[in-house]
């Protein structure tokens, strides 16, 4: 249990630091353009990932760093493409919104609240259709559940018992806009099984209980069940996107973030369990350093190649 524990938490460290190393580079001007990070919501991408396979495909959001980085995406291309360097998972022409490496079976972030939830369904359904039997999985916020095109998508999925997850991280904002000024009924879980999609709403700061869920639905959907949904209840840490202030929270409440988070919590217990988890994090803090040094000197992005992969 703890051991299983010590390497999540190894895991989601990997994904803070990167995080952490982003930020530092908005502030110095390394990275420019809009840039939202993760931090506090790091349980969700390290237990779910694990139900997926090779073949299967992974839709995240703007916030999608740490997604990429659960799917097995490499550190250093990452950096890269947030650093415009020609090395970049898209050669440097997409930036932080806009991560995909399909050959990690992660199909991208998207800009467009709620955009992945379509595509996922696209994706699954072109799996039943060309033998690989793919699950497909979609992560987006609580604010995307009020897009048409993410109630759409998960209605279509249903009718059609398409092998979908749908991951909603609620942080209980959008933007700068608490949840509770945006809906009457909070308990997202029950649009879906109005729909009738079997749904659960879970502690999304606990990587075993995220896991032990989303592989529960992962093998129901393969063995024909359909769709999903799964309510991880998170709070981010930092600011909607680098830069806000979030004057819109109070200290308290943050206070009480920073208490709920899952790395601090999985150091509570496995410091009351005898590991060191300030070895294990400096150990990733070293790895993560390496991989944004090697970035740096990577070559810049050819402008010439601006339009390449461009369609309009
Ligand atoms: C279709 C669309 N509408 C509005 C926006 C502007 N926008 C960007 S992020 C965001 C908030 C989304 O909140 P949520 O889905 O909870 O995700 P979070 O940022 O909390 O992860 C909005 C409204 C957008 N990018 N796309
Ligand atoms: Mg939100």
């Amino acid at each position: 249990m703890s051991d299983r524990l010590a390497t999540d938490l190894r895991a989601m460290w990997r994904i803070r630091a990167f995080e952490e190393k982003v930020q530092s580079w908005c502030g110095s001007g390394e990275v420019r353009g809009s840039v939202h990070l993760c931090v506090g919501q790091e349980a969700g991408p390290i237990g779910a990932c694990d139900a997926l396979g090779e073949d299967d495909a992974l839709f995240a959001t703007y916030r999608g760093h740490g997604w990429a980085i659960a799917r097995g995406v490499p550190l250093r291309p990452l950096f890269a493409e947030l650093l415009g360097r020609a090395t970049g998972v898209n050669g440097g022409r997409g930036g932080s919104a806009y991560f995909s490496a399909p050959e990690y079976g992660f199909f991208g972030e998207n800009s467009i609240v709620g955009g992945g939830a379509s595509h996922a369904v696209g994706a699954a359904l072109a799996g039943r259709h060309d033998g690989t039997d793919r699950i497909a999985m979609t992560v987006f916020g609580d604010g995307a559940m009020n897009q048409g095109a993410v109630h759409e998508a998960m209605n279509f999925a249903a009718a059609f018992d398409l092998p979908v997850l749908f991951l909603c991280e609620n942080n209980r904002y959008s933007e700068l806009t608490p949840i509770r000024d945006m809906v009457r009924n909070e308990r997202l879980t029950e649009r879906a099984t109005s729909l009738g999609i079997p749904a659960a709403r879970i502690d999304g700061n606990d990587p075993a209980e995220v896991r032990a869920t989303v592989e529960d639905y992962a093998e129901a959907a393969r063995e024909g069940g359909g769709p999903a949904f799964v309510e991880l209840i998170t709070q981010r840490l930092v600011g909607h996107y680098v830069g806000d202030v979030q004057q819109y929270r109070t200290r308290d409440e943050l206070e009480a973030d920073g208490r709920a988070e899952p790395i601090a919590r999985a150091v509570v217990a496995l410091t009351e369990a005898g590991f060191d988890t300030g070895a294990i994090e400096r150990s990733v803090r070293e790895e993560v350093e390496a991989a944004a040094t090697a970035a740096l000197e990577d070559p810049a992005a050819d402008a010439g190649k601006v339009e390449e992969h461009l369609y309009a």
